[in-house]
């Protein structure tokens, strides 16, 4: 029995969730979503995530949404797993950083160049400044690894390291030889390698 459920959809940012519940090793069920019909917009999951979104997660009677916060939630839940730096460890700043950073830099930064804007907006205005500076300060992060927090593979690795995946396979992201030297690293663990093959199961199903 588990009291872990995935609201899913493959291919999607639902796969970040589905890795990082690889690296954790708890069982979970999987409830699927079928993007193309809408199910992500009917009133019954909209009770689930009223943004109408994939991924959700649903643990005993608590519902989290956003990739990086489920990430945050199971690593902190499950600590045994030792894929979170815990309250009380200086480096859980640095770590915390790291998860924001992804879905309020990364992201963002990538998406507006993909799709730029009619009108250039001030620097300041913008949450993560510029395109370069972000892609800078990753490739400096991720650099000396093997993974952002040095020896330990943690949470921050899960979404960031998603980010940087699915940013260069789609063209969002440069193919920065730092970049492509994390994710090899990344590509490495059996926990992406399992996600990765049930997901493409799901996909060609
Ligand atoms: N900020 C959200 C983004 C979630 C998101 O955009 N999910 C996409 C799939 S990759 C989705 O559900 N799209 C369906 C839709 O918007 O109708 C997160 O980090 O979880």
């Amino acid at each position: 029995m588990t009291d872990i459920t995935l609201y899913h959809a493959a291919p999607s940012r639902a796969s970040v969730v589905r890795w990082m519940l690889e690296e954790l090793g708890e069982p979970y069920h999987v409830h699927l979503l079928n993007l193309a019909n809408g199910d992500q917009a009917k009133a019954e999951y909209r009770a689930i995530n009223p943004m109408g979104k994939v991924p959700a997660l649903k643990h005993g009677d608590a519902i989290v949404t956003e990739v990086a916060a489920i990430c945050t939630y199971l690593a902190d839940e499950y600590p045994h797993a030792r894929l979170n730096i815990p309250v009380g460890d200086p480096r859980r700043g640095p770590y915390l950083k790291w998860l924001f950073f992804s879905p309020s830099c990364i992201e963002p930064a990538a998406t507006d160049r993909a799709f730029p804007r009619k009108e250039e907006p001030r620097r300041g205005t913008l949450g993560y400044g510029d395109f370069d500076t972000v892609m800078e300060v990753t490739a400096k992060a991720v650099e000396p690894g093997p993974f952002l927090m040095g020896e330990q593979f943690t949470a921050a690795d899960v979404v960031v390291g998603s980010m940087l995946r699915w940013g260069m396979m789609f063209d969002l992201l440069p193919k920065r030889p730092e970049f492509l030297a994390y994710v090899g690293r990344l590509e490495q663990r059996p926990g992406l390698q399992r996600a990765t093959a049930l997901d493409r199961e799901l996909a060609a199903a």
